[in-house]
Order: structure tokens, then C-alpha cells, then sequence
């Protein structure tokens, strides 16, 4: 039983700033009252508790209140990624079921071919109201985020987030890096993100003020965290890499009121952590993944500098054991359990059990060193993370092996100065195609930062003795093309 997060909120800090956006501010009370407005337009257009909508937006002010307002109503929300295409989208509108898909005017041209009903921000502005029984307390179990993130087998998977996996994080989180009355959280995450919207969860659960932008800016960033208008903020390594290149322009130094930058989504390079020291500005590793509903292991501030490269002990609530390790140092299966892992997926995967055991296993390498930290040494399997994107080679690898010209096709990732790693594909044609071809075939079919950076055209594809193919082969070979 947990109260309704905003009801609670609006009536404990009325007056506390919530959320600023573009120079305009929002208390707890103006975004209580304006969510609920949105919530009774919603329920006008017959959108009832229970039922699951999709949602798909900006990082902007609006988006803040229309999440919330789908909270307020009892909905489940399915959060849709805006990089994606419009085949990307209508896939995980159809597997999720969603009732309706609530989308900014602007992205409407996105959904184009679904079956499922639509409903345009401004629809939902323009709106009649009609009221509703508020639900004061929340069951823990209930499902109120769902995002889907992608799988091995290339098809992706809806994961539930319930009021308790949110609030068992947001809990963890603070007891790790405490809380002041004045914090205020940057977020550059897109809030269909479990990294952007864990902010918005930490914001109401704490009654801190969350600092929105609809777009990294690392200009910007630079300038809040130097001047200490802010005192967290979230990123990936290559957010981070910018913001530091910008301070480093004018030799400038993080404000002493800055607190931390919380980075995460995949690998941080010990010479970003390096860089910051000499920035003095904190940098905290962290460890989590949309299953988990944000971080499960941080490193703390104190050791930060002691422990660097690594992503930090379990947060207080969590356990993380190494599979079949039995002393520190081995690396194995990273595997996780506590009250914030997720309780399983929707749609195609609604049948799977995401526990072995009792553990979520991560699929992720690492091993604890011999006082219990954490060091993550390899992405799980074939993962590829492009700027905090992630992308499995079979995603790729199965709209490839769709075009008629392509008889056999293996992707593997690339290391990227920018990005991090990038996709690439090796190909076996049947008849003539071009890389362009090709890489025009994909893009209709993929976001943008699934298109494979280089298609590699060869004879055969390195294959073991079950016929299966060497992903490990095709890395090799990228490696030498350089
Ligand atoms: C890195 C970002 C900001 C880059 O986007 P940017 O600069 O806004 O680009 P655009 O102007 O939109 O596009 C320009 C061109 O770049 C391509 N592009 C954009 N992004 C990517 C990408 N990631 N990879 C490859 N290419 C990309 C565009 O397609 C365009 O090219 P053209 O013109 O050819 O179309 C942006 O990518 C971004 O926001 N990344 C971060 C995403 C993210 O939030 N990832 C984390 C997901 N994981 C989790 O949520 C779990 C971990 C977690 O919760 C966490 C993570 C970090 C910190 C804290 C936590 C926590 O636990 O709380
Ligand atoms: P996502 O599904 O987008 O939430 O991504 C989660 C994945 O990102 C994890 O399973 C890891 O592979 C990777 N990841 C997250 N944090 C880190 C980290 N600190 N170091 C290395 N990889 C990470
Ligand atoms: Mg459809
Ligand atoms: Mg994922
Ligand atoms: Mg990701």
C-alpha cells in the first residue's frame, strides 16, 4: 500500500518547486492540479483504471504532466521510444494491447499503420472533464510504467514496472546519496527512458525539484554545473564526455554545491572518471537496467576515487551474487534480486519467468572484489549500446535476412570514439545489392542508431560445427578492417 505519489506530495510540500522547463516553474500544487485537470480529459475520452495506453512525446513539460495525469487515472503506460520507426512502434503497440496511443501532434506521423485507437495531445487539451474517484492509495503490485527494451532474440520485450519496483529504487537511491531540501535533479534523459523517468519518480517521492530539457545540451549542462544551479544529473558516458569537454574549454571547475553526476546505461572510461576529478566533479558510476527500474548498484561518493571503474556496492535493499563463484574476483553471470526487480514482461514474453531460481540473471560478466564491490567487465552476450541505446545483433540481423538480395547476414558492434560501439553487418548476397541499398532497406525498418554504420559484403559467414554463427569471428574481422 503506497499513497498516490502526487496526492501525497501536493498535500505534504504544496509550495515546493516541482519541475522547471524552458523558464517556467511548476510547484507540487500547480502540477497536482493541472495533472488532475489532464486526468479528468482523459477519462472524458473513456480511458478507464486499469486499462494500458501507450504514450509517445517529448522530454517537455507537457509529457511531465500527461505521465502524470495517466498515473492519477489509473492507467498503465507503455512508454514508446520517439527514435524509433514507425514498424518499430506499431510492433510494440500491437504486443502490448495498449487501448490507445496518446502522442504528441508533432509525432503523430509515427504511427501510421496501427490498428490502435489515437489520441493527439491536443485532442486531450481541448477536451470536456469528467470527474472520477481519485485513488488515494496504490496497491504496490500495480503495474504503472512499462518500456520496452530489446532482447536477444531480437524481438523486444515489454517490461512491467510496479509502484513498488519505482519506489523500492527511489528509496534505495536516497539512502545511498542522501537528500537536501535544495537538491535539484538535470535531467537530459529521454523520460521514456527508465533513466529519465526513475527523475521524475525521485522528484515526487522526495519532493525535490526536477530541471527538464527536451534535448542534451552539454553547453547548457556545463554551465548549470558550474554556476551549481542544479546538484545532480543523470548521463550516459558520452553525455558525460561532452559536458567535461565543455568545462575543460575554459578550464572551469563543477560549483561546490554540485553534488554528483549519476552516469550509467553502460560503460564509463576510467579517463572520463579522471577527467571529472580534475573538473572536481563527482562522477558515480552505476549499475542498472530498465528491468530493474534504475540503478541497483552506485558507488558512493567516498569512493569514488578508491574504487574507480567500478559501479559500486548493491544499493541497501538489493543483493548481487556472481553465478557459480565461489570467491571474490571470479567473474561469471552478474545476478540480481531485491524489491525493484521487475515481476516479468507483457505481450510475447508474458509467459517467461524472468527468475532463475529466485535470480534476475543479467546475462551482463563481472565479478565482486574482495570487499564486495562491483566491477561490470562485459556487456551481456551480444550487446551492442549505441550512446545508451542498446541494440542486439539479431534485431538487425532479422530485417536483413528479409531483403530478397541477402542470403546470409551476421552483426556484431564496432568500438566508436562517439558512440561507444556501433552496428555493423557482414553479408552473403545472392544477386547484386549495394551497402546503400541495403543500409536504405534498414532505416525503414530500424531507428536510426540500429542501422548498421558498415555493411561488409563477403563469401561466407565463420559459422562453428553446429552451424552456428561465430559472433566472436566477426568482431575479429572488424577489428582488422580498421
Ligand atoms: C546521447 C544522446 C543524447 C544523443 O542524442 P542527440 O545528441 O540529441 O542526437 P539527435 O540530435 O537526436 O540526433 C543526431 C544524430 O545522432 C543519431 N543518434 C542519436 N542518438 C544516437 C545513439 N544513441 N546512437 C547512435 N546514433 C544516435 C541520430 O539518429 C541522428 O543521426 P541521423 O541524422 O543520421 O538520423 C541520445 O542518444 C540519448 O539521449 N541517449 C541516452 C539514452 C538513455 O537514456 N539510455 C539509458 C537507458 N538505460 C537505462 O535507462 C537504465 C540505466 C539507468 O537507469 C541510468 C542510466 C544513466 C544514468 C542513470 C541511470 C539510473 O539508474 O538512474
Ligand atoms: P537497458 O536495458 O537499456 O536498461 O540497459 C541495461 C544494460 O546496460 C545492462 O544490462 C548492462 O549491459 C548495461 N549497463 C548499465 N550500466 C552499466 C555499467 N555501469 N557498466 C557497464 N554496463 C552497464
Ligand atoms: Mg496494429
Ligand atoms: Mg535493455
Ligand atoms: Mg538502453
Amino acid at each position: 500500500m503506497i499513497p498516490n505519489w502526487l496526492i501525497q506530495r501536493a498535500h505534504l510540500t504544496p509550495d515546493k518547486k516541482a519541475l522547471s522547463f524552458n523558464g517556467e516553474t511548476w510547484t507540487f500544487e500547480q502540477l497536482k492540479d493541472q495533472a488532475m485537470t489532464l486526468a479528468r480529459k482523459l477519462k472524458a475520452n473513456e480511458l478507464n483504471e486499469g486499462e494500458r495506453v501507450a504514450l509517445l512525446g517529448f522530454s517537455n513539460a507537457e509529457m511531465v504532466l500527461i505521465i502524470h495525469a495517466c498515473m492519477l487515472a489509473g492507467l498503465e503506460i507503455v512508454m514508446l521510444n520517439s527514435r524509433l520507426t514507425p514498424k518499430e512502434l506499431d510492433w510494440q503497440l500491437d504486443d502490448s494491447d495498449a487501448v490507445a496511443v496518446i502522442v504528441a501532434d508533432e509525432l503523430q506521423h509515427l504511427i501510421s499503420n496501427s490498428s490502435t485507437r489515437q489520441l493527439p495531445f491536443s485532442t486531450i487539451r481541448q477536451s470536456d472533464e469528467q470527474s472520477f474517484q481519485i485513488q488515494e492509495i496504490w496497491d504496490s503490485n500495480r503495474t504503472i510504467t512499462i518500456m520496452y527494451t530489446s532482447g536477444t532474440t531480437g524481438f523486444p520485450k515489454g517490461v512491467r514496472q510496479t509502484v513498488g519496483n519505482h519506489v523500492s529504487s527511489a528509496l534505495a537511491s536516497v539512502l545511498n546519496l542522501g537528500l537536501s531540501d535544495d537538491d535539484v535533479w538535470l535531467c537530459f534523459m529521454p523520460l521514456f527512458h527508465i533513466s529519465g523517468y526513475s527523475i521524475l519518480a525521485r522528484s515526487v517521492l522526495y519532493g525535490v525539484e526536477v530541471k527538464l530539457y527536451d534535448k542534451f545540451d552539454a553547453v547548457a549542462a556545463a554551465e548549470e554545473i558550474r554556476t551549481g544551479s542544479v546538484t545532480y544529473m543523470s548521463a550516459v558516458s558520452l553525455m558525460l564526455e561532452k559536458t567535461l569537454h565543455e568545462l575543460e574549454k575554459d578550464a572551469a571547475v563543477a560549483h561546490p554545491s554540485f553534488k554528483a553526476i549519476l552516469a550509467g546505461g553502460g560503460p564509463v572510461p576510467v579517463g572520463y572518471l579522471e577527467r571529472a576529478n580534475e573538473r572536481k566533479m563527482p562522477v558515480l558510476q552505476t549499475y542498472g537496467m530498465t528491468e530493474t527500474s534504475s540503478q541497483t548498484a552506485t558507488l558512493s561518493a567516498e569512493d569514488a576515487i578508491r574504487k574507480m571503474g567500478s559501479a559500486g556496492k548493491p544499493l541497501f535493499f538489493n543483493q548481487i551474487k556472481i553465478k557459480n563463484s565461489q570467491k571474490s574476483g571470479e567473474i561469471g553471470e552478474v545476478l540480481l534480486r531485491g524489491p525493484h526487480i521487475t515481476p516479468g514482461y507483457i505481450g510475447r514474453f508474458q509467459k517467461t519467468n524472468p527468475f532463475e531460481e529466485g535470480w534476475f540473471p543479467t546475462g551482463d560478466l563481472g565479478y565482486l572484489d574482495a570487499e564486495g564491490y562491483l566491477f561490470i567487465v562485459d556487456r551481456r552476450s551480444d550487446l551492442i549500446i549505441s550512446g545508451g541505446e542498446n541494440i542486439y545483433p539479431a534485431e538487425i540481423e532479422n530485417v536483413l535476412a528479409g531483403h530478397p538480395s541477402v542470403r546470409e547476414v551476421g552483426v556484431c558492434g564496432k568500438e566508436d570514439a562517439k558512440w561507444g560501439t556501433v552496428p555493423v553487418a557482414f553479408v552473403v548476397i545472392s544477386d547484386d545489392v549495394t551497402a546503400a541499398q541495403l543500409t536504405d532497406y534498414c532505416a525503414e525498418r530500424l531507428a536510426r542508431y540500429k542501422v548498421p554504420k558498415k555493411i561488409y559484403f563477403v563469401e561466407s559467414l565463420p559459422r562453428n560445427g553446429a552451424n552456428k554463427l561465430v559472433r566472436r569471428q566477426l568482431r575479429e574481422w572488424t577489428e582488422a578492417q580498421q
